[in-house]
């Protein structure tokens, strides 16, 4: 993917102020602090088009961005943070669930997960609405630096285990090394190209 020009469209927490559906769109998702900032920042050749912070969780809005005037991209709101205000928290499950079922140009969600770390409820949350709403996942593993090749294999297992998928459906990925940003684009491009099936 050539990126040319990226630009911030708008923020939303609810449908009425969602930005046109006229263009396929992908979205990310993850834990707060899994990466996600970082794996965007990574495809669109970007320094910080999304802000990476150490205060993870502070993020509860849905932001739009047009890519090359072609699709959408969506920064979704990081979960599980165990700071964030309880009534912050409540409102993230409906307005994931919201955005996943009424979204209709939606054509992938990036689900984001932490080599390190086993899925947690929320994951398998996200991956569950995806599922019944018809929008393909795409499971990207980052973070992949800072483990040895055998614990990559070895929690690579275990990831796809605790989300029952197949490992071969794991993109392995590095904001450090860059590894896997191709890979990953050329998944995106075929799920934003391929017709609607929902
Ligand atoms: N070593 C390493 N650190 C990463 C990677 N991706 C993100 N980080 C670090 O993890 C922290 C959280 O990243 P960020 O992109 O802000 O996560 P977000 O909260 O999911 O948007 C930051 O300190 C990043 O520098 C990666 O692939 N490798
Ligand atoms: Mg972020």
């Amino acid at each position: 993917m050539l990126v040319k020009t990226t630009e911030f469209i708008t923020s939303a927490t609810r449908p009425s102020h969602y930005p046109p559906g006229e263009m396929p769109e992908v979205a990310f998702a993850g834990r707060s602090n899994v990466g996600k900032s970082s794996l965007i920042n990574v495809l669109l050749n970007r320094k910080n088009l999304v802000r990476t912070s150490s205060t993870p969780g502070r993020t509860q809005l849905i932001n739009f961005f047009g890519v090359n005037g072609a699709f959408m991209l969506v920064d979704l709101p990081g979960y599980g943070f165990a700071k964030v205000p309880l009534a912050v928290k409540k409102q993230w499950g409906p307005m994931m669930e919201t955005y996943l079922s009424s979204r209709e140009n939606l054509r992938v969600v990036v689900l984001i997960l932490d080599i390190r770390r086993v899925p947690t409820a929320e994951d398998r949350q996200m991956l569950e609405w995806l599922r019944a709403y018809s929008v393909p996942p795409l499971l990207v593993v980052t973070k992949c630096d800072k483990v040895s090749k055998n614990e990559r294999a070895r929690q690579a297992a275990l990831i796809a285990r605790t989300l029952e998928v197949e490992k071969e459906e794991l993109h392995f990925f590095s904001a450090l090394s860059k590894e896997g940003k191709d890979a990953i684009w050329v998944a995106i491009e075929r799920l934003l190209s391929a017709p609607e099936t929902a």
